[in-house]
């Protein structure tokens, strides 16, 4: 038995050292909405993006860091062993590459924002003509660099070239439009867009391999099909809601958020598992019965 020691807290996600090979990374149930951390916590949210992001590893069928999903050779606490089922994987220990690897299919967000404000590095290679929310005639990789503090930066494909070194490079782009173009063909079988995703990659004994959670809605921004109309404003599948809610009650997005009512949280809870369902074509309840402590 290994006792896993803390390594790193997220804004919704821990990691721990299990040995000098292996992580537990485990999926909290905090949710934040314009940039600002929400009380109380979405009850099973970690569960489901868990399990979206083990759907996806199948699913993509890229070289990655799960290992398993069984803890029995995990010592943790009595608390902890019915916290952690559905929400936590072992993964193998990778050397982190510095590139947030963006994948983009529609045009919206910090991309719209650039390109509306002339160009920059995200949007080099677009045609003009682009309207809010457009779908791209080809998906694009804008990649970012990780920084260690505040928000990322956008690179040109010259600069992240510089960054991890051109044959990396390559097969980031490369592996990452794959990743892309599989899950946005089955989302999109199952009427949901996957407008842009981000992935991360890091090296095992010299392979790359996709490592953090997988297109999961933190990490992605996934629209329903049936809303969607170029030029304006989006509806996220998963946080328009709560987002929703707080405009309404007038909230200004500087912390401290004001605390979700029940109904709120439930309805919140509601559509990550809608989203979960539609993408997996499983019941959610039938993945909290197959794992349980
Ligand atoms: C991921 C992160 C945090 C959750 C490190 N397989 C891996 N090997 C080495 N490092 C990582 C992984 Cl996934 C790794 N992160 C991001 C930070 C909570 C995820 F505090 N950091």
């Amino acid at each position: 038995m290994v006792k896993p020691t803390h390594l790193a807290s997220g804004k919704v996600r821990e990691i721990y050292s299990i040995d000098d090979h292996h992580l537990l990374f485990v999926a909290t149930d905090r949710i934040s909405a314009y940039d600002c951390m929400l009380e109380p916590d979405i009850p099973d949210k970690g569960k489901v993006l868990t399990g979206l992001s083990l759907f996806w590893f199948d699913l993509i069928g890229l070289d990655n860091h799960f290992v398993t999903t069984d803890l029995s050779g995990v010592e943790v606490s009595p608390s902890e062993r019915k916290w952690l089922p559905g929400r936590s994987m072992v993964v193998r220990r990778a050397a982190v590459i510095p590139l947030e690897c963006v994948v983009r299919g529609y045009l919206y967000g910090s991309a719209w924002a650039e390109y509306a404000a002339g160009g920059g590095p995200t949007t080099e290679h677009l045609p003009p003509g682009l309207e809010m929310g457009s779908r791209l005639e080809e998906p694009v990789f804008t990649p970012a660099h990780k920084a260690t503090t505040g928000h990322d930066q956008n690179l040109t494909e010259a600069e992240a070239r510089a960054l991890v070194g051109s044959d990396a490079f390559e097969s980031l782009r490369t592996n990452s439009l794959a990743a892309y173009r599989r899950a946005a063909d089955h989302a999109r079988r199952r009427g949901i867009i996957l407008a842009d995703t981000k992935f991360e990659f890091g090296r095992v004994d010299g392979q790359i391999v996709l490592i953090d959670e997988v297109l999961t809605p933190d990490s992605s921004r996934y629209w329903p099909a049936a809303a969607w109309v170029p030029g304006r404003t989006m509806p996220s599948f998963d946080k328009q809601y709560v987002r929703d809610w707080l405009d309404g009650v007038g909230f200004d997005r500087t912390p401290p958020a004001p605390t979700l009512p029940d109904e709120v949280v439930q309805g919140t809870r509601a559509r990550y598992v809608e989203a979960f369902e539609r993408l997996t074509n499983t019941s959610f309840e039938k993945y909290l019965e197959e794992n349980e402590a």
